[in-house]
C-alpha cells in the first residue's frame, strides 16, 4: 500500500487505501516535495507517522556518537563550518587522535548505551597515511560491538573500499543543501564532487549517510530540492541525518537567523516520507528545541539522534538528559537493549 499526494487523508485509525504508487521510489519532483511541504502540517505529520510505522517500530531510536578524531584546520571553505581555517573560529587544527585515545572514546559511548559511533575529520579528503590510521580506529572500534560510521571528507573508490575492509558499516557525507543553492555555502568542491564520493562509498559495498544542513539562508524550493535528490538515490541511503546550522562565531553564518522548528519538522516528516525505510536523524540543534518540539520531531518520523554531550565542536544535550526525555516518550534506543539509567 501507498500514499498519493492526492489521496485524501484517510480517516485516524485507517490505512489508506492501496494505489500505483510503491512508498519507496525515486522518481520525485520538486513540484511533488513542495506539495508535500504545503500540506497542513496535521496531515503531513499523519503521512508520515502511517509511513513510519510501516517500516519501524516507531518507538525506536537509533543512538549514534559523535566523536571528532581529527580538529580544525580544514582547507575547505563551508561557510557553516566551525572547522575552516579560512574562517576566525576559536577551533585550532590539532592532530589527528591516538588509536587508544579514540577506542576509549568509543568505550564510553558503548557504556553510555550508544548504537554507533561516528569518527569525523575535519579533511577535504584523507592521505594515504590517514586512512591507514583510521582503518585501525575502525577495526578496533567494530570489534567492541559497536557499529562503525565515518566522515572524512571525500574518497576516491580505492579508499573507499580500504574503508569496508576495516569494517565501516556506514560512511556520511552531507550535500548540505539543494544543487542550486550549493554555491553559495561552498566553493571548493562541487556538488559533483559529493554525488561521486556517495557513489564510491555505495559501490564499495558500505551504507550511506547522507543528509543536509537547515538555515544556511536556502529557501523552501532548496528544502524541496535537497529531498528530491536524497530520495532520488537509488538505492536510498540509509541514514539521513538533518541538521539545523549552529551558528558558529567567526563563520560567514554566525548571525543567520534560527529556522522555525515546526518547518524543522516538516523537513523532517517530508523525508520521513520519501524516504519511508530510512533512519532520518534529527542531527544538530537539538540544544536548541524544548522536549515538545523534540516529541514532535519524533511524531513526525525522526527515529535517530547524536547521543552524547558534544557533536564535533558544540555541545548537545547530555546523555542523561536524553535518558529522561525518552522516559517522558517511552522512546526506547533501537536494537539491543535499553541505555542504563
Ligand atoms: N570534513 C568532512 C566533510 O565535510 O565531508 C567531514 C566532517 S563535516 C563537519 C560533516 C558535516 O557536518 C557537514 O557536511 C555538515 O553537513 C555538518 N556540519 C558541519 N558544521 C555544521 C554546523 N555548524 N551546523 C550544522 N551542521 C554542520
Ligand atoms: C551530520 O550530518 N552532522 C554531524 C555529522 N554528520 C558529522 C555534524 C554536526 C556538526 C555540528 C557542528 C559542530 O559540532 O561543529
Ligand atoms: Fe572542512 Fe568538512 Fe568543515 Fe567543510 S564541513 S570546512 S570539509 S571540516
Amino acid at each position: 500500500m501507498a500514499i498519493r499526494l492526492t489521496d485524501p487523508a484517510p480517516a485516524a485509525g485507517n490505512l489508506p487505501s492501496p494505489d500505483a504508487h510503491p512508498d519507496i521510489r525515486h522518481d520525485w519532483t520538486r513540484a511533488a516535495a513542495e506539495a508535500l511541504l504545503a500540506l497542513p502540517f496535521n496531515d503531513l505529520v499523519f503521512r508520515a507517522q502511517i509511513l513510519h510505522r510501516r517500516y519501524f517500530d516507531a518507538n525506536e531510536v537509533q543512538l549514534s556518537t559523535l566523536l571528532n578524531i581529527k580538529d580544525g584546520g580544514c582547507p575547505e571553505d563551508c561557510k557553516y563550518c566551525a572547522q575552516s581555517a579560512r574562517y576566525d573560529t576559536e577551533f585550532k587544527a590539532k592532530k589527528l587522535m591516538d588509536t587508544a585515545a579514540v577506542v576509549a572514546k568509543a568505550r564510553e559511548a558503548r557504556a553510555a548505551g550508544a548504537q554507533r559511533f561516528c569518527m569525523g575529520a575535519a579533511w577535504r579528503s584523507p592521505r594515504d597515511h590517514e586512512l591507514d590510521a583510521v582503518c585501525a580506529m575502525v577495526a578496533e572500534v567494530k570489534a567492541l560491538g559497536l557499529e562503525t560510521c565515518a566522515t572524512l571528507g571525500m574518497l576516491s573508490a580505492p579508499q573507499a573500499a580500504r574503508l569496508k575492509d576495516a569494517g565501516l558499516d556506514y560512511y556520511n557525507h552531507n550535500l548540505d543543501t539543494s544543487e542550486e543553492y550549493y554555491g553559495e555555502v561552498i566553493t571548493t568542491r562541487t556538488y559533483r564532487d559529493r554525488l561521486d564520493t556517495l557513489a564510491c562509498v555505495r559501490d564499495a559495498g558500505m551504507k550511506v549517510c547522507c543528509g543536509g544542513i537547515l538555515g544556511l539562508g536556502e529557501g523552501e524550493a532548496d528544502r524541496a530540492s535537497l529531498l528530491v535528490t536524497l530520495a532520488n538515490l537509488d538505492p536510498h541511503p540509509e541514514s539521513v541525518p538533518v541538521n539545523m546550522l549552529v551558528a558558529i562565531e567567526g563563520t560567514p553564518y554566525a548571525d543567520n537567523a534560527p529556522i522555525d522548528p515546526i518547518d524543522f519538522v516538516r523537513i523532517i516528516a517530508a523525508a520521513r516520507v520519501m524516504m519511508p525505510a530510512s533512519v532520518v536523524r534529527f542531527a544538530a540543534g537539538r540544544l536548541t528545541l524544548d522536549a515538545a518540539t523534540q516529541a514532535l520531531a519524533f511524531l513526525a518520523g525522526a527515529n535517530s539522534i547524536f547521543y552524547g554531550e558534544k557533536l564535533l565542536t558544540t555541545p548537545n544535550p547530555e546523555a542523561r538528559e536524553d535518558r529522561e526525555l525518552f522516559a517522558r516518550l517511552g522512546l526506547r534506543p533501537m536494537g539491543d537493549g535499553s541505555a542504563p539509567a
